[in-house]
């Protein structure tokens, strides 16, 4: 039963209603820039540059408006441009994004040397990257090695609107000029000025017009990526008339597939691939903002009219993108890469890396909207051990809290949660709790009260605290935008303060879009404001963002800086990476959504996000058994792996669709943990070094034109090929595997077949199609406990998979899985394998390393030996040689070592002779 002034919400199992929300013909800024900026056309005045530190600075003029702008271009470290364009005198400052970059980028000098006249071109020192900047009309070309990879504005869709005076305040001359600007004044209200309707919505806009756009063309590109979230192909598609990619956060439950609306979260970046480079946009800005892309494949022209032989010419492919947001000013990094890998590192200098995830995090979750009470979760952790399955977290949703208040806990559900973690914790398991943004208007709620007399709440454009309805009922909205609310909601988390909470409890921040049940497209009115007077409009996509990271802050501080945090949000925005783990929200339990949740999830992977995941089994609707058994198939090689549901769905426990199931299920789970040391490991490499977790082959093959389309399997770190099965009885899957010099190894047949082809692999209800590289050594674990917390002493097999070389390497880090020793006191270990001429050697990776692990390596298993060893012996540092039994399959070429006992810290070598 809901408590009185909840808001009864029906959570119908219906097709999202899309007249809710917005489509590009209703949106007033992007009508506007189709129509006008055909009319505006700007030219750069370059006898005003100026080199300010290492700044080049220079006036641009709209030659309508005469409004001067003023650009700054950037040479920063690591092959990278930053161009920013504001109003040169702005009526008043325009929206900069803060909290975004993770420290000023450090710029570099960039020489000027005069072009031809009316050019300027500026070369970064190193000579490759030079921007040719030409006079009018305004046009920048960036250029490599005499290639022009990239062109700025040379569409002429550069769109700056000007602050401007309100009309009522303006004198009779000053309204006549900017009529006159603006297009004749019956158009006004079309344009949506200072005003604009949606259904019954009105947003008054206190600032007027204030949008900005501007159009890159990209020469030689037809390959696309980026700019999540929609649940939408990997590959970016051109975007016809009015069908924009749109970047707002929203909440859409039960999202169309295969359309370019806004979801929960943004990331405006996109990377582009061709042969030979890569590169990426990063557009920070985080107000609503529509991308259009059109690509124009590259043509071969024949033509024999000219001279004796017939003549051909090629015009090379160019994709033109067009930014367009409704505020903020132009700033935008070109990362020049030339590698995919170079392109993420590119981009995480500027926004930071994946957090570095507790181990448990990537063991499987089990959530429900709801778990009832203490007894149903005692139940339901119980069933996982009387099942023997491993799970690490079990979650509760928002009815666990009295009336939706969080940080509160239902008294009689809950009447002791401490006793309850307790019981968890006694499993070496975990509990995570939601804490959505909206805080239920009630004085005898602390939370609120503080709040509200600290003045932490939005506010609407009349100035008194934003009200809005949401599961509490009227509830107000935490402004995380400032600082000081998110040390003061940071301080929330304190165990003292949040009573009945101990340190296996982690948070679930949902509905952090913000979701607004009443409000225009169900979210919160742009002209709301927050801290600084800023309307909403300005930050709208960077709101949840900022819930993550004081809530992930928080978690840290609970524990005096010692643990790591573990934050799921619903929504995000470029550098939520470093703030823990997002999800695709609410999704549904049909074959369509899980085919697209791959795409989606390689998607966030490559724009930072590698911890990323989609609810198992679907959230609205009932999954049948084979559909719920290949969602936690493919959830198992996935990032994060959660199987959740809606509260009026079926239970769907892992054990209740007969033990047939039961069975697939808990072997899915049971490979997750398997694999866990290489995922850990892959983690530490997206930490660390900016590598997605999971890759869209294109990444992994970027000199394979085959690979660039793919989006229905992916790789898992370097080693792992998954193709997950996504229809229903399936009985042959067709599985791309490539590069001709490759070899790849079945995971569970150790079949092997020759890259560069489509094979054709036949596959029951058990078979998830994983496939080993050729060339890779992969680290896992040989037995399986209750949870990460039972394994941390279990043994290690490797998985040495011979390229056609007859060599591997591979890499295993480790840790004590939960603290920052490992970055403070170097509590780490990370060892090196490689196998060549018959010998596998364990060695050090990094010397700084200090965490000792009494870990042994039991089991090596060797795919692709050819032939039957005659002898083979392990050698350890301190010289002594000891012979092992060994088991060679002649049938699978593989050779098989058990009962081995080598310390996994030590270095060690296995001679096979
Ligand atoms: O808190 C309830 C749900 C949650 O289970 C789901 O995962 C979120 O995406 N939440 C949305 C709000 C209600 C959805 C109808």
């Amino acid at each position: 039963m809901e408590a009185a002034g909840e808001e009864e919400i029906s959570v119908e199992e219906e097709a999202v209603d899309k007249n809710v929300f917005k489509n590009c013909s209703k949106i007033a800024f992007y009508r506007r820039q189709k129509q006008l900026s055909k009319n505006s056309t700007y030219r750069a005045l370059l006898d005003s540059v100026t080199t300010v530190k290492d700044s080049t600075r220079f006036q641009i003029i709209n030659e309508a408006t005469k409004v001067p702008l003023l650009a700054e271009i950037n040479g920063i470290e690591r092959n990278i441009f930053r161009l920013k364009i504001n109003e040169e005198t702005p009526l008043k400052p325009r929206y900069e994004v803060p909290d975004v970059l993770i420290s000023k980028p450090k710029t570099v000098r960039l020489i000027s040397c005069s072009g031809d006249k009316g050019s300027l071109i500026l070369e970064d020192g190193k000579g490759d990257l030079k921007c040719h900047i030409t006079e009018n009309p305004f046009k920048i070309d960036l250029v490599s090695e005499k290639e022009v990879v990239m062109s700025i504005n040379s569409q002429g869709k550069l769109f700056f609107e000007h602050l401007q005076i309100p009309p009522k305040q303006r004198t009779t001359k000053e309204n006549e000029e900017s009529a006159s600007i603006n297009t004749s004044q019956e158009n006004q209200e079309d344009l949506g000025l200072w005003e604009e309707k949606f259904g019954s919505f009105v947003d008054v806009k206190a600032n007027g017009p204030t949008s900005i756009g501007l159009d890159f063309s990209l020469h030689g590109f037809e390959h696309l990526y980026g700019i999540p979230q929609h649940a939408e192909s990997h590959q970016l598609k051109n975007t016809g008339d009015g069908d924009a990619y749109r970047l707002y956060n929203l909440d859409v439950y039960g999202y169309k597939i295969h359309d370019k609306m806004g979801i929960y979260g943004s990331v405006p970046y996109l990377l582009a691939h061709k042969l030979g480079r890569t590169i990426g946009i990063f557009w920070l800005n985080a107000s609503e903002t529509l991308v259009e892309i059109n690509t124009q494949p590259s043509v071969e022209y024949t033509w024999t009219q000219v001279g004796p032989a017939a003549a051909k010419q090629k015009v090379i492919s160019q994709t033109d993108v067009c930014w367009i947001s409704e505020s903020g000013i132009i700033d935008v990094f070109l990362l020049t890469g030339p590698t995919p890998s170079d392109v993420f590192k590119q981009y995480s200098y500027l926004t930071g890396t994946q957090a570095m995830p507790p181990l448990f995090s990537l063991g499987y979750h089990q959530c429900r909207w709801n778990y009832e009470d203490e007894q149903d979760v005692k139940a339901v952790d119980a069933g996982f051990d009387e099942h023997d399955i491993p799970y690490d977290v079990i979650w509760l949703d928002i009815e666990h809290t009295e009336g939706k208040r969080y940080f509160t806990w239902d008294k009689k559900r809950f009447a002791n949660p401490k006793r309850m973690q307790e019981l968890l914790r006694s499993k070496k398991r975990k509990l995570v709790v939601i804490s959505d943004p909206h805080i239920k208007i009630d004085p005898d709620y602390s939370v609120y009260t503080k709040a509200k007399e600290q003045g932490f709440f939005v506010r609407n454009r009349e100035g008194s605290d934003f009200e809005g309805v949401c599961w509490p009922g009227l509830s107000s909205y935490l402004d995380f935008t400032n600082s000081k609310v998110r040390e003061w909601y940071s301080g929330l988390f304190a165990f003292p303060v949040y009573q009945g909470s101990t340190d296996i409890l982690f948070i679930w921040n949902d509905m952090n879009e913000p979701s607004v049940f009443r409000g225009p497209e169900l979210t919160l009115q742009k002209n709301a404001i927050h801290h600084g007077n800023w309307e909403h409009r300005e930050l709208h996509n960077i709101y949840g963002f900022y819930q993550q990271m004081a809530t992930a802050e928080g978690l840290i501080q609970r524990s005096k800086g010692k643990e790591r945090p573990f934050v799921l949000s619903r929504s995000f925005f470029a550098g939520s990476q470093k703030y823990g783990a997002v999800w695709t929200g609410d999704n549904t339990a049909e074959w369509s959504y899980l085919k697209i949740s791959i795409p989606m999830l390689l998607t966030l992977s490559i724009t930072g996000i590698s911890f990323c995941g989609a609810d198992v089994g679907g959230f609205i609707g009932n999954p049948d058994a084979e559909l719920l058994v290949r969602w936690y198939q493919a959830g198992a090689y996935q990032p994060f792996f959660r199987g959740h549901a809606n509260m009026n769905t079926k239970r769907r426990e892992p054990w209740l669709f007969g033990e047939e199931y039961t069975k697939l299920i808990r072997e899915a789970i049971r490979e997750r943990y398997t694999l866990l040391p290489y995922l850990y490991s892959l983690f530490y490499h997206a930490h660390v070094a900016s590598e997605p977790v999971m890759r869209p082959l294109w990444i992994e093959f970027p000199d394979e034109l085959e690979t660039f389309g793919v989006e229905d399997e992916y790789m898992l770190g370097s080693a792992l090929l998954v193709h997950p099965v996504t229809e229903p009885k399936t009985t042959m899957v067709d599985v791309f595997l490539p590069r001709s010099n490759e070899i790849w190894y079945h995971s569970k047949t150790f079949a092997h077949w020759k890259g560069g082809c489509t094979v054709k692999i036949p596959v029951a209800l058990d078979t998830i199609p994983v496939f080993q590289r050729g060339g890779s050594v992969v680290p896992i674990k040989t037995t399986i406990g209750k949870s990460t917390g039972w394994m941390t002493n279990s043994s290690f097999g490797l998985r040495v998979a011979v390229s056609t070389e007859g060599s591997a390497v591979g890499e295993l880090y480790l840790d004590d899985g939960h603290s920052f020793q490992y970055l403070h006191q170097n509590q780490f270990l990370h060892r090196k394998f490689s196998f060549c001429s018959s010998v596998l050697i364990n060695s050090c990776a990094d010397e700084r390393g200090r965490y000792l692990s009494k870990c042994v390596v039991e089991q090596i298993l060797f795919l692709g030996l050819k032939k039957k060893p005659s002898s083979v012996t392990t050698h350890s540092s301190d010289g002594k040689d000891q012979p092992v039994a060994f088991m060679y399959c002649d049938k699978t070429s593989t050779l098989n070592l058990e009962k081995l006992s080598l310390n996994i810290g030590c270095d060690w070598e296995v001679h096979i002779k």
